[in-house]
C-alpha cells in the first residue's frame, strides 16, 4: 500500500454549551482532520490538539507543521511498506510531538484496516461491543447550573460525573453533588495541572466524598509531587498529562505517583502506544480509562474501539456526540442505556457526512508529496 495524497482539512465544529476547564474556555472544537489516500481505500483521523498550547505544549500550527516538514517524509520514504508497526518505529527519531503523530498513524492505520475489512476493535483487541459511557463536565458560573447540568446528563443515562476543579471551585461544588444525587453517583474530579503539592491538606477535604479518583491535579512533570501527594490524601490520583508513552506509565507507578491512569490515544501518540499503557498498566493491577479531546466522530469511533479493551474498567469520557455538538460530522453516536456501541465496520467504523464536512471546512490543503 502506497500513500498517493495526503490532504489536511482544518474544521470548526460549535459546541452545544462552552467548555471550561482550569486552563480556559472552549466555544467551539477547533482542529484539522488528515485524510490519507491509497490506491486500496483512504483513512481519515482527527487530531487532538487545540490551537493553543494550554492543555500540553502541543498546537495545531505546531502539529500542522512538524507533519508537513518532519513526519509525512518520514512516512513517504517507507515506500509501499506500510502498517502501524513500522510507522512509529520511522517516527521515534522525531521527539515528542505525540498528537501529530498520533494523527498520521491513525489515518494510516484506518486506511490499511478498511483495505483488509478489519475494524479498529478487531485489530486493537476489543473484548466489548459496547463500553459505558460517562461525561466531563465543565466549570459553571454558579453551583445551581451546575446541579442541574449533572442531573440532566444523568437522566440521559450518563454511568460516571467527572467534574472539572480548579482553587475556588472544587470542595463545595463536589460536597453538593455528592448530596444531591447520592451515594452510589460514580463521581471523580479533574484538575489539568491547576494545583500545588502546598494544596495537599486542601485536597484532602475532597476523602469525605468517596471520589473514584482525582485527575492529573499537579503540573504534568511532577511526577515526585504526585507520589507525595498520594501519601497525604486517600483519594486516588490519576495522570493524564503526564503520561506520553508507556515508560511513563511503567515509571509513574513505580514510583506510586497514579492508582489510575486515563489513556488518551492522541496524548501518547497513537493506537498502539496507547495499547501499550493499558498492557503495561494492566500487568500491575492499575486500573485505566479512555480520556477525550472532545472529539468528534472520526476520534470517537476508534477511541471508542479502545475503550473495549479487558483494562479500561472505569467508564471513560467517550459520551454522546450530543454532548458536545448539534451536528457531527458522522452518524451520532448515542446513548443506549447508558453506553456505546463500538463500531464493526472497517478501520475507524464510521461514514463522514459530507455535507456536514463541507459545512464545518475552514480550508483544505495538501501537504506535498
Ligand atoms: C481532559 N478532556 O481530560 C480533557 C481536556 C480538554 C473531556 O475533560 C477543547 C478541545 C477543549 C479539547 C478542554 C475532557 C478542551 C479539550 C479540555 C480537552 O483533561
Ligand atoms: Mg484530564
Amino acid at each position: 500500500m502506497r500513500v498517493e495524497h495526503i490532504e489536511l482539512r482544518q474544521v470548526r465544529i460549535p459546541l452545544v454549551t462552552p467548555f471550561r476547564t482550569s486552563f480556559g474556555t472552549s466555544h467551539e472544537r477547533e482542529t484539522f482532520l488528515l485524510r490519507v489516500v491509497t490506491a486500496d481505500a483512504e483513512g481519515w483521523a482527527e487530531c487532538g490538539a487545540e490551537p493553543e498550547p494550554l492543555y500540553s505544549s502541543e498546537f495545531l500550527a505546531g502539529a500542522a507543521t512538524v507533519l508537513r516538514d518532519h513526519l509525512v517524509p518520514r512516512v513517504l520514504a517507507l515506500g509501499p511498506a506500510l502498517g502501524a508497526e513500522r510507522i512509529k518505529n520511522a517516527l521515534a527519531p522525531v521527539k515528542g510531538n505525540q498528537m501529530a503523530k498520533h494523527v498520521l498513524e491513525t489515518a494510516v492505520l484506518d486506511a490499511e484496516l478498511k483495505a483488509l475489512g478489519m475494524s479498529f476493535g478487531r485489530y486493537l483487541g476489543a473484548v466489548r461491543d459496547r463500553v459505558p459511557a460517562g461525561v466531563s463536565v465543565g466549570i459553571m458560573d454558579s453551583i445551581p447550573a451546575l446541579v442541574e447540568a449533572v442531573g440532566d446528563y444523568l437522566a440521559q443515562g450518563y454511568q460516571r460525573i467527572k467534574l472539572k476543579i480548579e482553587p475556588g471551585w472544587d470542595i463545595e461544588p463536589v460536597r453538593v453533588i455528592r448530596e444531591t444525587y447520592g451515594d452510589d453517583l460514580l463521581l471523580q474530579v479533574d484538575a489539568n495541572t491547576a494545583y500545588a503539592l502546598a494544596d495537599a491538606r486542601h485536597l484532602a477535604q475532597l476523602d469525605p466524598f468517596d471520589l473514584l479518583l482525582i485527575e492529573q491535579p499537579l503540573p504534568e512533570d511532577d511526577l515526585r509531587g504526585h507520589a507525595e501527594l498520594a501519601r497525604r490524601i486517600r483519594t486516588p490520583i490519576c495522570l493524564d498529562e503526564s503520561i506520553t508513552s508507556a515508560r511513563d506509565a511503567a515509571t509513574a507507578i513505580a514510583l506510586g505517583a497514579c492508582q489510575v491512569i486515563n489513556v488518551k490515544p492522541s496524548r501518547v501518540g497513537g493506537y498502539l502506544e496507547a495499547r501499550r499503557i493499558h498492557d503495561v498498566a494492566e500487568a500491575h493491577g492499575v486500573p485505566v480509562w479512555c480520556g477525550g479531546m472532545l472529539e468528534c466522530g472520526i476520534g470517537r469511533g476508534p477511541n471508542v474501539a479502545l475503550a473495549a479493551l479487558p483494562n479500561f474498567v472505569l467508564p471513560g469520557d467517550t459520551s454522546a456526540s450530543s454532548r458536545y455538538f448539534a451536528q457531527d460530522l458522522t452518524p451520532a453516536f448515542t446513548l443506549e442505556d447508558g453506553n456505546l456501541r463500538v463500531p464493526t465496520g472497517p478501520g475507524i467504523g464510521v461514514e463522514i457526512r459530507a455535507d456536514v464536512l463541507a459545512d464545518l471546512t475552514v480550508s483544505t490543503t495538501t501537504i506535498p508529496l
